[in-house]
């Protein structure tokens, strides 16, 4: 299975000269006996052409800080930059103390012409007044939008004026949508002051219980980092903090005390891990709690890592249990999953790691592709070090160990971490490409056209993507699935999770819906239809 160039060829030849030139570097054919497979990434979309990209607010606000619950989030801006990131993520949350849980707010300062005009200020220091005296926040986030970067308002001396009359940490963050290619830059904006000015604030020095790590890259969608959580606590983790779904203002101060630093989506998050790596010395781990058996692997190098007898033991123990309970279910699933085949188009990591669960279910993924994510996501970070390479990065700055004196002490000594990474994956991930068949196809930052072009030639049975192409997918009759909110479902992480989207996605091969859709190819030709006259 799979495409060959020629056809390949065949689509792209349907683009102006110039928009080829450019759509053909982001686009390459799996082949496993060139070593190296180059692709661009992290650049800008060409104008005109419908991406499912978001803005850099979108990763700054809405994905990386949004989920911490005991903030308040206030939004600078235009009330429909607001709405965009209220709760469509799906980020959940829960809080011993309801009242410090925010998380269902939309607070915006609804910028108007007027504020354009003479500037919004004075309007978003009545926001963060109104705010202390309704909600009593710990901390607040200011986020910007594009029109408060345009008018030039000084957020900054806002939130520093604010803190002074509350007392309460106020942290600005210039996310103004057009300061990246996408959602990326949004990212690094988030960790950069995250790390600067909350991380290791806390006043703990070591963490109050045994084996203490940090599951960063999780963002709790459709419950996630819940499953993820009940795992690593029955084999005896101590959680310090989630960095960010169901995260917490309070916990995230003492996340220099974790001795471990999982990451699950590396990409939104791999400049806080390389971060607390230089300034406290806690090694990162590359996890992929998506999937049985990356689930299971992920473990396994975790008690690897701790190399402790009881807890080695508590982690086969509980692997086998849930095994034991999870695998019958999941098996029936797979009688209606296996032989199928799948598109999977999602942000910035989950079109990598949901390749785990649909090769499980006996799926496999014909396309697959990140809108935003950058080259060592697709090539591997062994070929691409992130740092070195992040386009971002030369805008954005980076924490250094040398511009801060308060460093901790090394939570693995040299040697040891020298033979960890031995056997376990320390500070490295595989990307993509080493995990897709020959013949398969990685796109970066696809688009409409080419959605339905490769849908035309390859028919997958099952879609994986958002919300702006699911419904033409679906349209086109194939089972599309959001992978980003999980269309109001999951969690899918985890043994539980992957139950769970297998039973999603059977229901959905399984509907009868598709007996009523007649798909556009089987109706051709689309464009050259007949006019009949009365
Ligand atoms: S939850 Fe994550 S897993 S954080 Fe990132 S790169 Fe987005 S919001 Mo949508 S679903 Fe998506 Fe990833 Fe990491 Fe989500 S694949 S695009 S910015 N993403
Ligand atoms: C975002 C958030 C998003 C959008 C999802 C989608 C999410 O990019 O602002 O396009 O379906 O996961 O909610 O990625």
């Amino acid at each position: 299975m799979g495409m060959n160039e020629a056809k390949l060829q065949e689509i792209l030849d349907q683009y102006p000269a110039k928009v080829q030139k450019n759509r053909k570097k982001h686009i390459f054919i799996k082949r496993s006996d060139v070593e190296s497979q180059q692709i661009e990434a992290n650049t800008r979309t060409i104008p005109g052409i419908i991406t499912n990209r978001g803005c850099a607010y979108a990763g700054c606000k809405g994905v990386v800080l949004g989920p911490i619950k005991d903030m308040v989030h206030i939004v600078h801006g235009p009330i429909g930059c607001g709405y965009y990131a209220w709760n469509t993520r799906r980020n959940k949350a829960k809080s011993d103390d309801p009242k410090q849980n925010f998380i269902n707010y939309c607070i915006s300062t609804d910028m108007q012409e007027s504020d354009i005009v003479f500037g919004g200020e004075k309007k978003l220091s009545k926001v963060i007044d109104e705010v202390m005296e309704i909600f009593h926040p710990k901390a607040i986030t200011l986020s910007a939008t594009c029109p408060v970067g345009l008018i030039g308002d000084d957020m900054g001396a806002v939130a520093k004026a604010a803190e002074a009359k509350h007392g309460v940490q106020v942290l600005s963050f210039s996310c103004e949508g057009y300061k990246g290619v996408s959602q990326s830059a949004g990212h690094h904006i988030a960790n950069n002051i995250l790390m600067e000015k909350v991380i290791g604030t806390g006043d703990q020095e070591e963490a109050p219980a045994k084996f203490p790590i940090n599951l960063l890259g999780e963002y709790n969608i459709g419950g996630d980092g819940w499953e993820v959580e009940r795992i690593l606590k029955e084999i005896g983790y101590h959680v310090v903090s989630v960095m960010t779904g169901d995260g917490s203002y309070e916990a995230i101060k003492n996340a220099h005390t974790a001795e471990l630093n999982l990451v699950q989506c590396h990409r939104s998050i791999n400049y806080i891990a390389e971060m607390l790596e230089t300034k406290y010395g806690t090694p990162w781990l590359k996890v992929n709690f998506i999937g049985i058996q990356g689930t299971i692997e992920s473990l396994r190098n975790m008690a690897l890592y701790f190399d402790d007898k009881e807890l080695t033991l508590k982690t086969e123990a509980v692997i086998a249990s849930e095994l034991a309970r999870i695998e019958p279910i999941f098996d029936q699933y797979k009688k209606i999953c296996e032989g199928k085949t799948a598109f999977c188009f999602v942000g910035g990591s989950r079109g990598h790691h949901f390749q785990n669960l649909f090769s499980e279910l006996g799926i496999e993924t014909l396309l697959a592709g990140y809108e935003f994510a950058h080259r060592d996501d697709y090539e591997g970070r062994e070929v691409i070090p992130t740092i070195k390479t992040d386009a971002d990065s030369k805008n954005i700055p980076h924490y250094t160990a040398e511009a801060d004196e308060k460093r901790f002490r090394l939570k693995v000594s040299p040697e040891k971490l020298e033979e960890l990474k031995a056997k376990i994956p320390l500070g490295e991930y595989k990307g993509m490409r080493f995990d897709m068949k020959d013949g398969s196809i990685i796109v970066d930052d696809l688009n409409h056209f080419e959605t339905e072009e490769f849908i035309k030639v390859l028919k997958p049975d099952i879609f994986t993507s958002g919300i702006k192409d699911k419904y033409v997918i679906q349209k086109m009759g194939i089972n599309s699935k959001q992978l980003h909110s999980y269309d109001y479902s999951g969690p899918y992480a985890g043994f539980n999770g992957a139950v769970k989207f297998a039973e999603d996605i059977s229901m959905g091969f399984a509907s009868p819906t598709w007996n009523f859709i007649t798909p556009p190819w089987k109706n051709q030709p689309l464009l050259e239809g007949t006019v009949t006259e009365e």
